[in-house]
């Protein structure tokens, strides 16, 4: 890892994005944020590229590019998170056990990681467009301690789960491997880890899991706001060896996010509506 940290041009202190926090709630549809600098859009949609021109030659990139839709497939995966008359947005079920939810045949995507790692707050982000869509973020860990479950039309059901890690072991046994084992539905999990703090032991459990279990995950990095850059692509290079080394079922592109400064959230719209076959990408090597 330290080996990795020399191809950095490190700047301690260095904050990775600077969108102000005041005018992220403009930043909420994609029409509003192409009106911003180049510069600042394209690290609101893409926002490796902000990290590229800092890793040396001899880093692989391509990995983080893999999904790399155009501007026009990000709005029309946009719409699908807007709710209408004929295509309603709404919080649906939580629940503690299996038998609380219904068998669905819409395809299903889940959110897991540490408490505290920013799923609900991802969500929310997610579902910016549809405000009256309620997901609770707490400053509290372990504060999550359902499955919540919200239904987007008939396009795809999106569940929040609860945190483990910290306090919530007991969550972790009794409802989030169960769920992950015998969900017929779900198309994709989405593992969340804190990009300011790397991979930590609950996540390479996690990751351990989602492994056994043989069905196709991402990884989502969160929180990219919060430390300096030289961290994050510390952490992200660290990230992308254990995937690459010690994964078989994972996506080898990590989606980079900051539910506070709304970085990669086009993006990850995006892949999620590709992956519940809801949009058809104009170029479909992409997967
Ligand atoms: N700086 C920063 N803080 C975040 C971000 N996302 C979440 N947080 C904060 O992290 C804490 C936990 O977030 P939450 O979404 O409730 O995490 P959860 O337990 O995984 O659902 C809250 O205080 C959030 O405000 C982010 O992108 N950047
Ligand atoms: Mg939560």
């Amino acid at each position: 890892m330290f080996c990795r940290r020399l191809h950095l041009w490190l700047q301690p202190g260095a904050q990775v994005f600077s969108v102000s926090r005041q005018s992220v709630h403009k930043l909420a549809s994609l029409q509003k944020a192409t009106m911003l600098p180049r510069k600042k859009v394209q690290s609101l949609l893409y926002p490796f590229s902000d990290l590229e021109a800092h890793l040396h030659r001899s880093v692989d990139k391509t990995q983080f590019q893999l999904f790399h839709p155009s501007l026009e497939d990000m709005v029309k995966a946009e719409k699908l998170f807007c709710s209408s008359p004929s295509h309603t947005i709404d919080y649906y079920i939580s629940a503690e056990r299996m038998d609380q939810i219904p068998a669905q045949k819409q395809p299903e995507v889940c959110f897991i990681g540490r408490s505290n790692v920013g799923k609900s707050s991802l969500i929310k982000g997610l579902f910016s467009l549809t405000p009256e869509v309620e997901v609770r973020v707490s400053k509290t860990p372990g504060h999550t301690k359902r499955m919540n479950f919200f239904r987007v039309g008939k396009a795809f059901t999106l569940v929040d789960m609860p945190g483990y890690g910290h306090r919530a072991p007991k969550d972790f046994v009794d409802m989030v491997e169960p769920y992950l084992y015998t969900r017929e539905n779900l198309v994709r999990t989405f593992l969340l880890v804190d990009g300011s703090v790397g991979l930590q032991t609950a996540d390479m459990i996690a990751l351990e899991m989602c492994e056994e279990m043989r069905r196709p995950y991402v990884v989502v990095v969160t929180k990219i706001d919060k430390c300096g850059r030289g961290t994050l692509l510390t952490n992200l290079l660290n990230l992308q060896d254990v995937v690459k080394t010690q994964t078989t079922s994972c996506f080898p592109q990590p989606f980079l996010v900051s539910s506070l400064h709304f970085l990669g959230i086009y993006l990850l719209r995006c892949f999620i509506a590709h992956i519940t076959g809801s949009v058809r990408l104009k170029d479909t090597s992409q997967s």
